[in-house]
């Protein structure tokens, strides 16, 4: 496994051997076969919500150990589970709540297995920021600053290089890393600003955990997670509150065509249509005018569409509607 993203492996491996553990401890202090779990042992996407959204649903993929055929159900806080759907992949769950008339408050769900074994997940609803229903995006009138953060500033040398992450830093080398970062794009909002833009576009940022050529950042594996070498989620809400005071917008880069082939979703597919041709891959045709072509034939479109730019970025198949929300989803929270 030349490609294994050390990071994930070494997440799946505690799990999986913590698990164990936690249930034969818990079996033997307790009479009755039930028992609870630590909720670390679940994951949920995305990781919290908020009320009063227009579309009072949010569709919840759960990730933990045998999930898949678990029974839902909400204990505390004002939702209902509209619907509850296994794919093919037993570690996954995808439970969409109505949360119509909730106010801020944090929900709990029981997820419960055919031995009355449950596992508790605590979800979060959370209040929205005032006026943030008529947030204004970008339009005509912007001047953008494209920014490939890597190039740009290096803002804190001390991020440079993260453990567990082997793509190192070296400027010698055109595909490595050269150390930029979110700190050096905040220590330069004023240049910025004084060249009369008023947004800057920002190539990816969210984590890409690859082995080597990652610093464009279009090899996405953890699409909620800001990539530890440019910063963290908190110093990207900065850059924006910072940016925002000097007028100037922050437009976020999101690659949702493909994955990074060491994103957990490779190792633990939730369905076998997940990721386009099998998950297996085959090159895109780059007939890129197959998809205005009026008259293209079918394989043309779908050759293009659905094939993989380069081995290392795995095709995300968008008409499975859960990967679609969880996309879709995925943009709203950011
Ligand atoms: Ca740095
Ligand atoms: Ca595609």
């Amino acid at each position: 496994m030349v490609n294994f993203n050390s990071v994930s492996h070494a997440f799946l491996l505690n799990r999986y051997r913590v698990l164990p553990l936690l249930l034969s401890t818990a079996v033997s202090s307790v009479a009755a076969p039930v028992y609870a779990l630590q909720q670390s042992e679940l994951e949920v996407y995305p990781p919290n919500w908020w009320a009063g959204m227009q579309n009072p649903e949010v569709e919840l993929m759960i990730y933990g150990e045998g999930v898949a055929d678990d029974t839902v159900s909400i204990d505390k806080g004002k939702a209902i589970i509209n619907r509850v759907k296994a794919l093919d992949s037993e570690n996954y769950l995808f439970v969409t709540l109505d949360t119509s008339g909730a106010r801020a408050q944090e929900l709990t769900l029981t997820l419960t297995d055919n031995d009355g074994s449950y596992r508790r997940l605590h979800y979060s609803l959370e209040k929205r920021k005032e006026g943030s229903a008529s947030r204004k995006g970008f339009g005509p009138e912007d001047a953008i600053y494209l920014i490939a953060p890597d190039r740009f500033a290096n803002g804190n040398s001390a991020n440079d290089n993260v453990d567990g992450y082997q793509d190192k830093a070296d400027r010698q080398l055109k595909g490595s890393r050269h150390g930029g970062d979110i700190q050096g794009i905040v220590d330069n909002l004023d240049y910025i600003k004084s060249m009369g833009f008023t947004q800057i576009w920002t190539m990816p940022m969210l984590e890409n955990a690859m082995d080597k050529y990652s610093y464009h950042g279009y090899s996405t594996t953890d699409y909620y997670t800001i990539d530890p070498r440019f910063g963290s989620n908190d110093a990207f809400l900065e850059l924006s509150e910072h940016a925002k005071s000097e007028g100037v917008g922050v437009i976020m880069d999101m690659v949702l065509n493909h994955i990074g082939s060491n994103h957990k979703w490779l190792e633990d597919t939730p369905s076998k249509d997940w990721i386009n041709n099998e998950g297996k891959f085959v090159g895109t045709t780059h007939k890129r005018e197959s998809l205005h072509d009026p008259h293209a034939i079918e394989s043309d479109i779908k050759g293009f569409s659905d094939g993989w730019f380069v081995p290392t970025m795995p095709d995300l198949n968008q008409r499975n509607p859960h990967l679609a929300n969880y996309l879709v989803q995925n943009a709203i929270w950011w």
